[in-house]
């Protein structure tokens, strides 16, 4: 029964895997890059990993406890560098874990991390990998099967509203109940109220999920823009632009919505890349509601701090864009840009590979919108990175995005679990920062050197030949649980060059434009009722908002009458104030914690 469930598993994963292959998958913020999704690997059950190399090492005793698992199987928790289980115990337990992953990664049985933690604790886990498709389509078979459920599910993607459901029906272990388990977690808890807030299940006060908590504060100002400097300084000689120097032209310039305006009229009328075409350049681009890279920016011209959801939190009250007077202003300044040709068209219908593919080869891109520079363009040190541009009434801000940079559903453990005190203790290890960094980005004799640096920080290897990091990194990162915030940045793991970079350019160019009073909305838990009124309206909102946006922004603006028709739909048939109302309430619930 069990051979013919798994080959018809993995038949689905064929199959699936060809239509994938057809569609692409989105990027997404947390994964780093991931173009394609190819076939899953196919399972090798029989490859595991090694004996713990600990277990007959001189380790002090374990400390003694009353749990019953100690005396046979030597269960401790306290002590974080020994082993959790003895000899015996890692070879009479063991944990079934389901986990969806990157098509480019090893099955996590094969994986370095996952032997050197095997070694370490002397837990044993068999992971059942399956690819991203195949999860979502069989998350909801895997909840309902209440005969044959794995242990837990690793990169699970709960939302607030499914664990609530699933935690009514006892079908999750509430981890809060096993905290004496877990000391780095529970470490992290006392020392992070505001997280612990974005975990608690509103019905029960309970934590039925471990988080992912990547801090780098990339994720707020998903959005840069970038300026063809080559192009601006024939601008500049030709004279077409007001009160605009070539020795001004560094990264951090302020250009005034009507300096742009000059320069991004230049850029249509000429032939700015020399191939005897004036048609071919794209003055200004963007990918329309991506989550990086798009148009919330141009809103800053008029003050407002806009997002995909147009809901930001302003003196901490839930706060819509698109109710404020602004926001209709600015959409009539950017669709006149569209209009003239300013804003390619194309902005608005290609997807961020189509972006990404066009600025490569012959340079057509004039100004864009863009996480960063260097995956665009073929020629990034052409371009500058420019503060948010000053709107015609002097204002100058930025986006504030909801993209959060804790995600609270990424492991569960089933009711059927039989030791999750055990396997609890385990997962509580991937919260160790040195731990944190090898999940996230590789292990220690992979991607990392046995010896630590002067500052006690891992030191990267060298790249093996013909392996751009990126690879090195999908192949034998899981990726999923992990605490990597300030601490680890400064006493553990260096970031990224790249991340680096990004956070260079966000000091200078981002982060001093958003006003103090502005914030995300973070991570919110929700009651059943509430949850009931987002899924009845929300969706509705969003498709509303989205549909006259677009048409304003492509077909000339928005006439006060249709302005005004829109607000009577937003506090009528939308139902706006009732969504509002249920995150201002969850959100005073949060900050009341
Ligand atoms: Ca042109
Ligand atoms: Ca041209």
């Amino acid at each position: 029964m069990k051979n013919i469930k798994k080959i018809l598993a993995l038949l689905l994963i064929a199959v699936l895997a060809v239509t994938l292959t057809a569609c692409g998958t989105k990027n997404e913020p947390a994964a780093t890059t991931a173009p394609t999704e190819a076939p899953a690997a196919t399972q090798n059950s029989e490859t595991q990993a090694e004996t713990p190399a600990q277990a007959e090492a001189a380790a002090p005793a374990a400390p003694v406890n009353d749990h019953p698992l100690n005396a046979e199987y030597g269960f401790q928790w306290t002590d974080t560098t020994a082993p959790i289980l003895n000899e015996k115990g890692s070879q009479e337990l063991s944990f079934h874990v389901y986990s969806s992953k990157n098509a480019s990664a090893l099955d996590y049985n094969d994986m370095k991390i996952m032997a050197d933690l095997y070694a370490q604790t002397g837990v044993r886990v068999e992971w059942e990998n399956v690819s991203e498709s195949v999860y979502s389509q069989q998350k909801n078979l895997i909840f309902g099967n209440k005969e044959n459920r794995p242990d837990a599910i690793y990169h699970a993607g709960m939302g607030a509203g499914e664990i609530i459901k699933y935690a009514k029906r006892k079908v999750l272990v509430p981890i809060s109940d096993y905290l004496d388990y877990m000391p780095n977690f529970r470490k992290l808890l006392e020392e992070r109220p505001d997280i612990k807030a974005q975990l608690l299940n509103v019905e029960d006060g309970k934590i039925y999920s471990l988080p992912r908590i990547e801090e780098m504060g990339l994720l707020q100002s998903p959005n840069l823009l970038f300026l063809n400097v080559a192009w601006t300084r024939e601008v500049i000689a030709a004279g077409a632009v007001d009160g605009l120097t070539e020795d001004q032209l560094k990264d951090g310039l302020t250009l005034t919505a009507a300096q742009m305006e000059q320069i991004l009229v230049y850029f249509r009328d000429h032939d700015m890349n020399g191939n005897g075409k004036t048609d071919d350049e794209r003055p200004m681009n963007f990918v329309y509601n991506n989550w990086q890279g798009n148009q919330c920016d141009l809103y800053g011209m008029f003050g407002l701090n806009d997002n995909l959801e147009h809901r930001v939190v302003v003196d901490d009250k839930i706060t819509y864009t698109v109710q404020d007077e602004r926001f209709k202003d600015a959409t009539n300044f950017i669709a006149n840009w569209v209009t003239d040709g300013l804003i390619d068209k194309v902005s608005f219908e290609q997807s961020q590979d189509n972006f990404l593919a066009n600025g490569k080869g012959m340079e057509t891109y004039g100004a864009f919108y863009w996480w960063e520079s260097e995956t665009v363009v073929s020629n990034p040190e052409n371009y500058i990175v420019l503060s948010p541009l000053v709107g015609p009434n002097g204002d100058q801000t930025i986006c504030v995005s909801n993209n959060p940079e804790i995600s609270a559903g990424e492991v569960i453990l089933f009711s059927n679990c039989k030791y999750p005190e055990v396997l609890l203790s385990y997962f509580d290890r991937y919260y160790d920062p040195f731990i944190s960094a090898q999940i996230n980005y590789g292990p220690i004799g992979i991607v990392y050197e046995e010896a630590l640096d002067d500052q006690g920080m891992l030191v990267q290897k060298p790249l093996p030949e013909g392996v751009t990091s990126d690879e090195l990194r999908l192949q034998n990162a899981p990726l999923g649980i992990i605490n990597l915030g300030e601490y680890a940045w400064n006493h553990v793991v260096h970031m990224e060059p790249r991340a680096q970079l990004r956070l260079e350019r966000l000091q200078l160019c981002a982060k001093p434009f958003v006003p103090d009073n502005v914030k995300p909305c973070p991570n919110l838990q929700f009651t059943m009722e509430e949850l009931n009124t987002l899924s009845n309206y929300e969706t509705n909102l969003n498709d509303y908002i989205r549909t006259n946006l677009i048409s304003w922004l492509m077909k000339g603006g928005v006439s006060d009458a249709a302005w005004q028709s829109f607000q009577n739909d937003l506090s009528g048939k939308v139902n706006l104030a009732g969504i509002q109302k249920v995150y201002q309430d969850a959100y005073d619930r949060y900050m009341a914690k």
